[in-house]
């Protein structure tokens, strides 16, 4: 935690106010601003400049434009159910235009738009959902009148920033699908500039908020890759940081839904996940606010790789994925074998790079993994004087 001098200096009435607003204690407050500054990866002490911020700022006003999509990006937001996600979220931006949320319709949203935009020029956040399709001069979406790719130029022309939610927004996503009928299209292509962009069908809520946290904190918006993706968020692989690692590394494989493998909670590489080519923090963060292992590996399905350009929506589901560091080799060890063998060193590289060992301590670790239950058994006998035979009993 940071300066708390710092966020009891707010006074009793602002933190009150927290409470009042939010409906959360300040305990909860602290440690969500806490949670908050570690998945941005903020320094120690951050955490106090993003309680400060979130209590103090003026609100910035959001306008919230939807196009190609199937509003699962909003839903996500809105469907968190602890710590009160969706009320944060609508507590430090200021909505002031979002057609599935919105009571207003038809002309009155149109003017609230309008009127958010000049109250707020260069100030506003534009904040995108969705595919924009440019296919015949973009007659497949229109609102109000406008097609989309008028309505989001429009729009971006006066916003402080853009964001674009969701992988339909950021790069075409599931619209975007071969054959692409409607030419369906990303905001940085349509805009014909780079936007910050929070790939993923739906992303994760909270990459949404920190984005958004730090820009309320910082004044401006966080560090991105190539792609526009916040570093904070996806500058590691899924594979990297997936509780099923160890399996894959060891070589234990799910060959089909449902077999003892898959029950086992083994790597589901072998049914096509892409956690080893997609790049996001699914494994580390989880989704929602479910329990444990509350992402798509977590609960035994494989990543589709959603988040990743080229991969979700484009690479067949159980089609193994590349993996980008390094191949696995195609055999291991033959489960009758008591003692792993002709692992040649190359191999053992390969494991090592994956395990993330030393090279040296490679050729161990094939030694390893080729050990069966009873040679391990065994093992372990002969250190403790017993024969094989009563080992395996
Ligand atoms: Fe849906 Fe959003 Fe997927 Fe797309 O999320 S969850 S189709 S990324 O734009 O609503
Ligand atoms: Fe996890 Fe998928 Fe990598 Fe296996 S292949 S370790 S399930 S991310
Ligand atoms: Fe999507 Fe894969 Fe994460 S399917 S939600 S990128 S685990």
């Amino acid at each position: 935690m940071g300066d708390m001098n710092e966020i009891f200096n707010l006074g009793p009435d602002a933190l009150h106010g927290i409470e009042q607003r939010l409906g959360m204690s300040r305990r909860d407050y602290l440690q969500f601003c806490a949670t908050l500054a570690v998945t941005m990866g903020l320094p120690k002490g951050a955490d106090a400049a993003v309680a400060k911020a979130i209590e103090t700022s003026q609100r910035p006003s959001v306008i919230w434009l939807h196009f190609q999509e199937c509003t699962g990006c909003s839903e996500s937001l809105l469907r968190a159910e602890h710590p009160t996600l969706e009320k944060l979220i609508l507590d430090v931006i200021s909505l002031d235009y979002h057609e599935t949320l919105m009571a207003a319709a038809g002309h009155q949203a149109e003017a609230a738009r309008k009127d958010a935009m000049k109250a707020h020029k260069g100030k506003y956040v534009l904040v995108v959902e969705g595919a924009i399709p440019v296919k015949d001069n973009g007659i497949f979406c229109k609102i109000g009148g406008q097609t989309a790719i008028d309505l989001v130029k429009e729009c971006a022309a006066d916003a402080a920033a853009v964001i674009a939610i969701g992988s339909c927004a950021s790069w075409g996503g599931m619209p975007s699908t071969g054959p692409n009928p409607t030419g369906a299209s990303s905001v940085a292509e349509v805009l014909g500039k780079p936007v910050v962009t929070i790939p993923g069908c739906p992303p994760n809520p909270y990459n949404f908020l920190a984005t958004v946290v730090h820009f309320l904190t910082f004044g401006k918006l966080p560090e991105v890759d190539k792609l526009g993706r916040p570093k904070f968020a996806y500058s590691r692989l899924i594979h990297e940081n997936c509780e099923r690692r160890a399996h894959f590394d060891a070589g234990r494989f799910a060959m089909e839904f449902g077999d003892v493998g898959h029950r086992q909670g083994y790597c589901l590489y072998k049914l096509g996940c892409k956690g080893p080519e997609t790049y996001a923090n699914c494994s580390t963060i989880g989704f929602g606010d479910a329990g444990e292992n509350n992402w798509p590996v977590g609960c035994g399905h494989p990543c589709i790789g959603c988040s990743e350009k080229g991969v979700g929506f484009t690479k067949p589901i159980h089609q193994v994925a590349s993996v980008i560091n390094i191949t696995p080799p195609q055999q291991y060890p033959r489960i009758v074998e008591e003692q792993g063998k002709g692992a040649s060193f190359a191999s053992a590289a390969a494991l090592a790079a994956l395990a993330g060992a030393a090279a040296g301590a490679a050729v161990m670790l094939t030694r390893n993994l080729g050990l069966s239950h009873a040679a391990e058994e065994a093992e372990r006998a002969k250190a403790e004087g017993k024969s094989k035979d009563q080992a395996q009993v």
